[in-house]
């Protein structure tokens, strides 16, 4: 059978197109599970942000395919309901079937969609199945996870149990299958390499657990070696573990740094997201053995700094420091100054505007983000399905609007008792221009030739809606914050 595999197009604010443009893991990871004989193209849209409608037309007439599959994000659902309605148009007869983080948890908003299926949850073996079922005309009833239609009606077979991933039932990715080119992080080839799954924590705004249950599995370093290798063949020089929580366990977190090194791979640069706990925790053994490994940028899940905030966002247990196993404070600072001690770089996950923000307590955040952070990750609290964030925004009816293609992230759609969400907005968007602009030198020295090439079109992206006349102070800062508002609108139309 011929099959092929999208992901959506659609980019938020920190991951601008012009400099970062990461591959979707899921995709190859289905390429590589499904029986060899299928004939598998995987197609990661936000390589072709521009000619969205005609690269997936040349696609379909190119692969011929069968089966066509879309891996999309709450975020994603307005471009791939618009893809969906172009495959229809052009190849009636295709089965479509999406996956994900959306149609796993929001399965209800893609049903009225003219697919066939939705698999929930992992996907691996499901799509293996359904793929095997598709090839006997077999019965649908059987495979976990999936929904399907049976006589003009949905039917939601039961949920499939997770992976315990150590099994080998997971075969590697298949980045062979990728039939477009152009993946990159400043100038480097970047892929995604997967060395567990899961988290055993429960912050209110995460999907992690409606999508997996609290639980934590993890491949063998033998596996993860021989993916990064098979990436590194692929071409790739830098990798993002997309791991939920790579730092849950530490002491299996140290173990595979060592399993890098022994590999001769820590040569590479390896981008990371952890808690700040664990960083602070054990970070005097830990930070330099990163480092060693090649880590080079860490993404910490700091969410706020203020312990109100961490208590609504319940995200309190994993920034906790401690001491002699008696919590000594919050652990930023700490997980911080490991990280840049042994040069490595923060990228620093915030969340500015819920219920109890003021003005002053997002100043406070912004201001520490200025003063410790190297590259901001700052995002608004957002009601992705079915966390316990949007039940508790709903109830209080803090939800300014569900035009889901804004529920990025940056784009802050929750208002709260003393700000709108266009005034919160407002505050992120005014302080981080200047914290991305600071970084600029630290990313010329790493990679000089591409920001050389690209410095005009990194500022102009990252100052998008201002003027001359903003930049001399002749015009109020709101107007060039309703142009960028205005300009983000249009980016979206994908298709
Ligand atoms: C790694 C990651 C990223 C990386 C992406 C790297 C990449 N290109 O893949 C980065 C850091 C860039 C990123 C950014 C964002 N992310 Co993100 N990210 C993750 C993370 C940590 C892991 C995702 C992953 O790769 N898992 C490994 C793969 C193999 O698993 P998977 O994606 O779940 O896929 C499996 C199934 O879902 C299913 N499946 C998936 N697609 C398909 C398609 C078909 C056809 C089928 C059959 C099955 C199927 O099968 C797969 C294999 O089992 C998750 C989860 C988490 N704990 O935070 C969030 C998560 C997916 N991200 C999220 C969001 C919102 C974003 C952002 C919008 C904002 C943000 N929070 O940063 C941006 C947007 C990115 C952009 N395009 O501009 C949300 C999505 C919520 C939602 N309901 O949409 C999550 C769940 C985090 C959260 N807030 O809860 N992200
Ligand atoms: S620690 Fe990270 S992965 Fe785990 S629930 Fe919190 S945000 Fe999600």
């Amino acid at each position: 059978m011929n099959i092929l595999l999208l992901s959506m197009p659609d980019s938020f604010e920190h991951m601008p197109s012009i400099v970062i443009r990461m591959p979707n893991g899921a995709l190859t990871s289905l390429a590589g599970n499904v029986d060899e004989h299928h004939n598998v193209a995987v197609a990661d849209l936000i390589l072709c942000q521009r000619s969205v409608r005609k690269t997936v037309t040349h696609l379909l007439g190119e692969h011929d395919p069968q089966l066509v599959g879309l891996s999309t994000m709450t975020f994603q659902r307005r471009t791939a309901e618009r893809i969906i309605h172009l495959i229809r148009e052009l190849k009636p007869n295709a089965k479509i079937v999406v996956g994900g983080y959306d149609p796993s948890l929001a399965a209800e908003a893609y049903l009225s969609m003219p697919i066939d299926f939705i698999v929930r949850g992992e996907g691996e073996i499901t799509f293996r199945e359904l793929t095997r079922a598709l090839e006997k005309n077999g019965d649908m009833h059987f495979i976990a996870g999936l929904s399907h239609r049976h006589d003009g009606k949905w039917i939601h077979n039961p949920q499939r149990a997770i992976s315990s991933l150590d099994s080998e039932e997971i075969r590697l990715p298949k980045r062979s299958a990728r039939v477009l080119k152009g993946y990159t992080m400043l100038g480097r080839q970047v892929d995604v390499i997967e060395t567990s799954r899961g988290c055993t924590f429960d912050c209110s705004f995460c999907s992690i657990i409606e999508m997996r249950g609290r639980n934590f599995n993890a491949y063998s370093f033998d596996r993860v070696i021989a993916d990064i290798r098979d990436a590194k063949e692929h071409g790739a020089r830098t990798f993002f573990l997309v791991d939920d929580n790579i730092t849950l366990n530490v002491h299996r977190f140290e173990a595979l740094c060592n399993a890098i090194i022994e590999a001769g791979l820590h040569t590479l640069d390896y981008f990371v997201q952890g808690m700040t706990s664990a960083i602070a925790n054990h970070g005097e053994r830990l930070a330099p053995l990163m480092k060693r490994a090649g880590f080079r940028y860490v993404f910490l899940g700091i969410e706020n700094i203020l312990e109100s905030d961490l208590q609504l966002l319940q995200a309190s247990a994993k920034n906790t420091a401690r001491s002699n196993g008696h919590k000594t404070g919050n652990a930023t600072l700490q997980a911080i100054e490991y990280l840049h001690r042994n040069g490595m770089y923060v990228v620093g996950g915030l969340i500015v505007g819920s219920p109890n923000d003021t003005v002053e307590s997002i100043e406070a955040n912004l201001a520490f983000a200025r003063k410790y952070v190297d590259w901001p990750y700052i995002q608004h609290p957002t009601p992705y399905p079915r966390t316990p964030m949007t039940d508790d925004f709903r109830r209080r009816g803090l939800i300014e609007h569900e035009r889901f293609e804004e529920y990025d992230g940056t784009t802050s759609v929750v208002k709260n008792e003393y700000l709108s969400a266009d005034e919160i907005e407002y505050l992120r968007w005014k302080a981080e221009r200047g914290m991305k602009t600071r970084h600029l030198p630290t990313v010329f020295r790493h990679d000089p030739w591409f920001v050389a090439r690209n410095m005009l079109a990194m500022a102009a992206n990252t100052y998008r809606g201002s003027k001359l006349r903003t930049v001399l102070g002749l015009e109020d800062d709101r107007q060039a914050f309703a142009r960028y508002k205005q300009l983000r609108r249009q980016e979206r139309e994908y298709v």
